[in-house]
């Protein structure tokens, strides 16, 4: 059987957490595990509405989303996260919440630079322009983990790096 666990995705905008996030669900999927992916498309519009992307609303953002996934954890689910969670602080309060081993952070590390290349929903211009303030990486602050448990390299191939992922999951026997 499998245990609870969430894989708690942190990175850039642009980084590639959802695109890796959406890639292992696929693969836990067909091998017969449930999961459940948060991130910003199903978060930001319902639970999270009423925030924006001050310090202070990123880490009730964040706060919110660690509850909700303590709940599903308990209800033995794989979860995975996709936020930005730019501070080690509520990062590691999501940790605490949780007990030992079920949380997994899994930094998605791609340079500014190259994220910003990729630009996919032109919000990096938008930033640079000084359209859109307090963006992650330009004019808000991105705090890398120090000692995640694992450290993906965002420029390789997102198959790849699913494939890592699952590798780990196997490793600990939670699939
Ligand atoms: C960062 C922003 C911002 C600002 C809107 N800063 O690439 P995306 O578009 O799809 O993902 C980003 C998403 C970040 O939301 P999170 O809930 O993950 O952030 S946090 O964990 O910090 O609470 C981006 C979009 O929202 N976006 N404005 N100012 N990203």
């Amino acid at each position: 059987g499998h245990q609870g666990v969430v894989l708690w995705f942190t990175g850039l905008s642009g980084s590639g957490k959802s695109t890796v996030a959406g890639a292992l669900e696929q693969a836990l999927h067909r091998a017969g595990v449930n999961t459940y992916l948060l991130d910003g498309d199903n978060v930001r519009h319902g639970l999270c509405r009423d925030l924006g992307f001050s310090d202070d609303d990123r880490k009730e953002n964040i706060r919110r989303v660690g509850e909700v996934a303590k709940l599903m954890v308990d209800a033995g689910l794989v979860v995975l996260t996709a936020f930005i969670s730019p501070h080690r602080a509520e990062r590691n309060m999501v940790r605490d919440l949780l007990a030992e081993g079920q949380f997994i952070e899994v930094f998605v590390d791609t340079p500014l630079a190259v994220c910003e290349a990729r630009d996919p929903k032109g919000l990096y211009k938008k930033a640079r322009a000084g359209e859109l303030r307090n963006f992650t990486g330009i004019d808000s602050v991105y705090e890398a983990p120090d000692a995640p448990e694992i450290h993906l390299d965002g420029e390789q191939l997102v198959t790849k790096l699913a494939g890592q992922l699952l590798d780990l999951l196997r490793h600990r026997d939670i699939i």
